[in-house]
């Protein structure tokens, strides 16, 4: 491999603190991803799974007090901390690099360093990026592998000597109280210890791909987002590409692969998580998806919820925290509607009732082309033209089901006032109301001031800006029943996006937040939903919105001068139409 000057000086001056007993570059091929996985079946860090149901799938358990993001272990180290903004936690480099420092201090000592030069998006585009990360996990490399493409595709990537985001990640001893996630934009370098967990140790996707990206497309001009993509198939042929934010494990993987129930539609998945989108030459939004797996969570998956991610699972499949059933194959909550018998849950104990057989956060790791629905064009170089983006959050109530944004800017200042549940995916309380502007609140690596601003600013390069949709599949009646079926049902909501992109679907009310639907445009054919329900699920009330946009004041206050004037300009006025 040819490896940049600059890249293995990094690697020596890091080796040189981390004191591993031997650097190994990674090539990225199938025999290093073998000899990986057979190391590791030998020293326990994975076990098979059954190699007639599940060929060459592994199970991985994680320390149990490593199983989610740790966002209070999070920080942006920029040198102002205004250039961090009040939604992220901030720490002085110096201060980081000090503390950190003293962690990876000898940390690899006896280990090996494992050396991977990864592309975040596919080879041959302007839009891919890459990154070098050390890590002594062995478990880390093959999910970077399979998350990643690994290798000389990287390097030859590089424009320059110096162009790649370099990363250090080490387990440390695992403890929390020695773990940190720090972010230098202004080095183009991330540092995690003390976690082997996902997101906060597969350095090119959050790190990387999100709050690093997100810093550097606001420079150069376009958006890193925590958004699916998907293509749209109507029944013409004609494929509407879509890109939604969603908070995590909130559906976006679902929804990246959901299975049409209406006939003559179908759903193509070109990525579940991150979108990288620039506009082109034309004036038209391009989407890539960075990465070449799928991170998603295994609870509630099943043939019900999401039949092609069931099925894509079922070979070659890193599976994390999940239950073992006594035939050895994985389990977990929602994947039958009845557990086996003689399950072992997710800490390797014979599985108690009444205590989660899986962890609520497990999670499969898994190669994109497994999916059945993946897009043909899913690795096109000049990515995926987007006509329409979404905004997704879980609510339990006052978001209607479905409404699109009147123009560009009220877009923004929907997705801007966006709030949701809290899940399983933070270490933290679950189903806390809390607001996530566009699902970023996690992963803007910059003032979220400027990101309002950044957002509003590419307009004026749209020759046709996409259209921009709320969502909310959470919402519920008096007695706690979702009042929408959610899953495969989904795409009769997407079918109605189509229709307004293209020009049709005018059967809408015109309200303070939006046009929302009426019940008819909707295509509920052939479902058992009454009018009633549907017109529930739809409802915009004035009281409740009031009240929720009450404390939206103090959430765009902490920016200070730094929140753009449309957006507050748009807050006013949303109040006023509703008399408030
Ligand atoms: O573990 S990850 O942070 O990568 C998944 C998520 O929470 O979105
Ligand atoms: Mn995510």
């Amino acid at each position: 491999m040819r490896v940049s000057h600059v890249a293995e000086q990094w690697v020596e001056q890091t080796a040189g603190l981390t004191k591993p007993a031997r650097v190994l570059w990674c090539d990225g091929s199938k025999a290093e991803y073998d000899r990986l996985i057979q190391a590791m079946l030998q020293d326990g860090t994975l076990l098979p799974l059954n190699p007639n149901t599940y060929p060459d799938c592994y199970l991985h358990r994680s320390h149990p007090s490593d199983v989610a993001r740790t966002e209070q272990l999070t920080f942006i180290c920029a040198r102002q901390k205004e250039d961090a903004g009040p939604t992220n936690n901030w720490m002085a480099p110096a201060e980081a690099k000090t503390r950190a420092g003293g962690y990876l201090r000898g940390a690899m000592r006896e280990r090996t360093m494992y050396v991977i030069p990864y592309l975040m998006g596919p080879a041959g585009s302007t839009m891919s990026r890459v990154g070098i990360m050390v890590t002594d996990s062995p478990y880390v490399v093959a999910s970077m592998h399979v998350m990643t493409r690994v290798g000389q595709v990287a390097l030859s990537a590089m424009r320059g000597d110096d162009d790649f985001i370099a990363g250090v990640h080490s387990l440390g001893d695992l403890s929390p109280d020695r773990r940190l996630v720090l972010h230098f934009p202004e080095e183009k370098l991330i540092w995690s210890v003390g976690s082997g967990y996902g997101g906060n140790a597969l350095l090119g996707k959050k790190c990387h791909a999100l709050r690093l990206g997100s810093a550097q497309a606001r420079q150069e001009g376009w958006l890193a987002e925590h958004m699916l993509i998907i293509g749209v198939e109507d029944p013409e042929g004609r494929v509407t590409y879509l890109a939604a934010a969603m908070p995590s494990a909130s559906g976006k993987t679902n929804l990246a692969m959901v299975e049409s129930r209406l006939p003559g539609w179908r759903v193509w998945t070109v990525g579940d998580d991150i979108a990288w989108m620039h506009v082109d030459a034309h004036g038209q939004l391009r989407a890539i998806n960075p990465e070449s797996g799928f991170f998603g969570v295994a609870p509630n998956t099943s043939p019900k919820t999401n039949p092609n991610a069931t099925r894509m699972v079922r070979s070659n499949t890193i599976f994390t925290n999940v239950a073992l059933t006594p035939s050895g194959d994985p389990w977990w909550e929602g994947l039958t509607p009845e557990p086996p018998a003689g399950l072992v849950d997710w800490l390797g104990q014979p599985w108690k009732p009444g205590t989660p057989a899986a962890h609520p956060n497990s999670r499969f790791t898994v190669p994109v082309q497994q999916c059945p629905s993946v897009s043909p064009n899913w690795e096109d170089p000049q990515g995926v033209p987007i006509s329409g983006l979404v905004f997704g959050s879980r609510r339990t109530s006052v978001i209607p089901l479905v409404f699109e944004g009147f123009d560009w800017t009220h877009g923004v200042f929907l997705g801007s006032a966006m709030s949701t549940e809290t899940t399983a995916a933070i270490t933290g309380k679950v189903g806390v109301v809390r607001r996530d502007p566009m699902a970023m609140l996690p992963f803007c690596g910059y003032n979220m001031g400027d990101y309002f601003a950044h957002w509003l600013s590419l307009q004026q390069r749209l020759t046709r800006p996409p259209r921009l949709f709320r969502v909310n599949w959470f919402r519920r009646d008096a007695d706690g029943k979702f009042l929408w079926p959610g899953y495969g049902e989904n795409v009769r909501v997407l079918k109605w996006m189509v229709e307004r992109i293209h020009g049709g679907a005018p059967e809408v009310d015109e309200t303070p937040i939006g046009f929302i639907p009426q019940p008819s445009a909707l295509d509920t054919d052939g479902l058992a939903l009454s009018t009633a329900h549907l017109r529930e699920a739809l409802r915009c009330d004035a009281g409740e919105w009031l009240q929720a946009l009450g404390d939206l004041d103090e959430f765009y206050g902490q920016f200070g001068p730094r929140l753009p004037q449309p957006i507050a300009r748009q807050l006013r006025e949303t109040r006023k139409k509703f008399g408030g």
